[in-house]
């Protein structure tokens, strides 16, 4: 049998409970819309849509046009309304060892009181409101309360620097910032109030739109911590002291909900706009299909950072949709030591476990007798999301973490696409290790060529999605010719959705997503462009020109390896130029996009038409034979260029 033939079946014992059989597809293709307004009606709406979708105005979809509902009271409100309140949503671990279970009556309370105070400090449906910090319980309350107000968040990763942070506020204008005084990294207590009042600048350089900043008491520890009168209030005086009683205003169904920026293949983050209906619609059913939730029993525990789409989409909005109990963790997976998720997966019996395979293969490193000391039998159901999974850490996921016995749902999606858009079906579907297998029911797409042609099985073309779907991207955050550009130029006659990523159909019709065709990297699941780390890298005095690759690393997916040109008369660069350059591209973006290796070259290769031969640097940095170089205007720039390699 050949490797990619190998299936593994769900076990009798859990189709017999899933929530979902095999007729969902057929049910499915049967009338899609009709799916859909079904799915929908899983949700409360306040007033009923009058139709599922209107794409007479594509690619700039309206779903569930006349529809109106509150996010936040489906997420929250209605579970306490069906008498469900002493339900926990929330329970959170903080990394040093503190925790707190949260209820959705106390949720309920929380986020009243939040949106009741954001409402004191000027913020209307409408404005946007950044959020800037760790995973705390008040960074879904926030979220919750934006939505609550049809506010629409942003939030940015706790993890940026303020540079970025400076950048995401004034594209969107936002009026509040919330944040938290410090933040655990790895068992010691950092600044992070710090970094907004760096972003939000003073004098003639102050950010304009913000009018204030929400402290959250995390750490309690930052010796120097700034205070500007007027504008900073603490979380405690403010949310602390409002009222638990809030009514709440029902939006449109396409009203903005979050703003959420990712790298593109150009320079500048682009700010992903996602709406209430169609976006929840699409959120909760998938939460339900594809992680088989059964409410009341379940523990779910999704590893990713609130800052990515993972977090908003099945940390917040699709687990609390759908009345789960949840683990929200604060830390990293080596915090105190290696076997802090094994204790927590143990501690609160988690069932439902979803996780990156950057962090698969970590454990991968760490070796088996780290789970193998633990009691994970409560376990039935294992996702992996961010990038391809490769079939041997699937294999030892299944193996070592899954005891055999648990189905994997490789899950394909992007920012972009809201939710889940192609991933087995636990109870339903024979898996492959490595393989995301099938569209979700009423999601349709095709593999084609660059002419849009189907490419046969067994070929790679470019995934794209060929039929608008409910939790599609409603545009990107003022630039409209940037959404239809990026996303919808390069099928434009069919008029479908160009992914981005390169994917295969297998000799059996198992669909394989293979990664990025464009200038994207994908570091530990992170989307960040290679010419963002470029512009960085050139922003560095005495760097000329920069040119970055992905190249293949074993635990990280792919590592950052930047090649550099030094400016016209620098002749001599100190011992610490390499970790120089590092810092500053941390500085400048985040720590996350610091380059694993940085090279100092005298050349860089390109072609006749000035294009920089990235294919080529790849090749070298990969230790690989150089592949075609007949279009360089100077071959010999990779002697060059190998000699002084690290
Ligand atoms: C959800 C998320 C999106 C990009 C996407 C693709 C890669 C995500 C994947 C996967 C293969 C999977 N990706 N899941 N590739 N198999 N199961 O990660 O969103 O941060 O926007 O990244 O991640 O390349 O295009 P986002």
């Amino acid at each position: 049998m050949t490797e990619s033939s190998v299936v593994y079946l769900p076990s009798p014992e859990f189709v017999a409970q899933a929530n979902v059989g095999p007729e969902i597809y057929g049910r499915a293709d049967a009338d899609r819309l009709a799916w859909w307004a079904e799915q929908a009606r899983r949700l409360d709406w306040e007033t009923e849509f009058t139709d599922v979708l209107d794409w007479s105005n594509a690619p700039f979809a309206k779903w569930f046009p006349g529809g109106k509902l509150n996010v936040a009271v489906n997420c929250v409100d209605r579970h306490v309304d069906a008498g469900k309140g002493d339900r926990i949503a929330l329970h959170w671990v903080g990394e040093p060892g503190d925790s707190r279970d949260i209820t959705y009556a106390q949720l309920k309370d929380e986020v009243c009181k939040a949106a009741n105070a954001f409402t004191n400090l000027g913020v209307r449906a409408g404005d946007r409101v950044a959020i800037y910090m760790p995973m705390v319980p008040e960074a879904i309350i926030t979220m919750l309360a934006c939505a609550r107000l049809g506010a629409t968040h942003s939030v940015v990763f706790a993890g940026f620097s303020s540079a970025a942070l400076r950048s995401r506020i004034d594209d969107a204008e936002a009026k509040l910032v919330v944040t938290t005084d410090g933040q655990y990294r790895r068992g010691e207590p950092a600044p992070l109030k710090s970094a907004v009042d760096e972003a939000l600048g003073t004098g003639a350089d102050a950010a304009a739109s913000v009018a204030h900043v929400v402290v959250v008491k995390r750490t309690n520890h930052d010796p120097s911590l700034n205070w500007v009168a007027g504008r900073d209030v603490w979380w405690d005086d403010t949310v602390g002291e409002a009222s638990p009683e809030h009514e709440a205003e029902a939006f449109d169904s396409d009203h903005p909900l979050f703003l959420l920026y990712t790298s593109g293949t150009t320079g500048k983050p682009k700010g992903i706009v996602h709406g209430s209906g169609g976006y929840l619609t699409q959120t909760s059913s998938t939460f339900h299909n594809v992680f088989d939730h059964k409410e009341g029993r379940d523990v779910f525990w999704c590893g990713a950072d609130i800052g990515w789409v993972t977090g908003h989409t099945y940390i917040v909005y699709g687990p609390l949709s759908n009345g789960a109990t949840e683990i929200l963790y604060e830390g990293t997976p080596n915090t105190p030591n290696e076997h802090r998720h094994f204790q927590i997966i143990e501690k609160y019996g988690v069932t439902l476990y979803y996780m990156a395979p950057t962090l698969i293969r970590t454990f991968m490193k760490w070796g088996r007798a780290i789970p193998d000391a633990h009691d994970l039998s409560s376990l039935r159901l294992l996702g992996s999301v961010g990038e391809p999974i490769n079939p041997e850490a699937w294999r030892w996921y299944r193996d070592a973490i899954g005891g055999n016995r648990c189905p994997i749902v490789d899950t394909w999606w992007q920012t972009e696409t809201g939710s889940c858009m192609i991933s087995p079906l636990p109870g339903v579907t024979a898996t492959k290790p490595g393989a995301a297998m099938a569209p979700m029911p009423g999601i349709s797409v095709r593999i084609v060529d660059d002419n849009g042609h189907d490419v046969p099985r067994g070929e790679q073309g470019y995934l794209v999605v060929d039929e608008p779907w409910p939790s599609m991207l409603m545009g990107v955050w003022g630039d409209d010719d940037r959404y239809r550009d990026t996303y919808w130029s390069r099928f434009a006659e069919q008029g479908w959705y160009f992914a981005g990523d390169g994917a295969r159909y297998d000799e059996d019709g198992a669909l394989w997503v293979l990664g990025r065709v464009d200038d994207v990297m994908n570091v530990s699941g992170h989307r960040i462009s290679t010419s963002e780390v470029e512009s960085a890298l050139v922003t560095h005095p005495d760097v000329a020109e920069a040119a970055v690759i992905g190249a293949s690393d074993e635990t990280t997916g792919q590592g950052i390896v930047a090649f550099v040109i030094l400016r016209e008369g620098i002749t001599s660069i100190p011992d610490s130029f390499e970790q120089d350059l590092r810092n500053h591209v941390a500085v400048e973006i985040s720590p996350i996009a610091k380059p694993r290796e940085v090279n100092v070259v005298p050349e860089l290769p390109k072609t006749r038409s000035g294009k920089i031969m990235r294919r080529l640097l790849k090749d070298v940095a990969e230790g690989r034979e150089l592949g075609d170089t007949s279009t360089l205007v100077d071959p010999t720039v990779f002697e060059n260029i190998r000699s002084r390699r690290r």
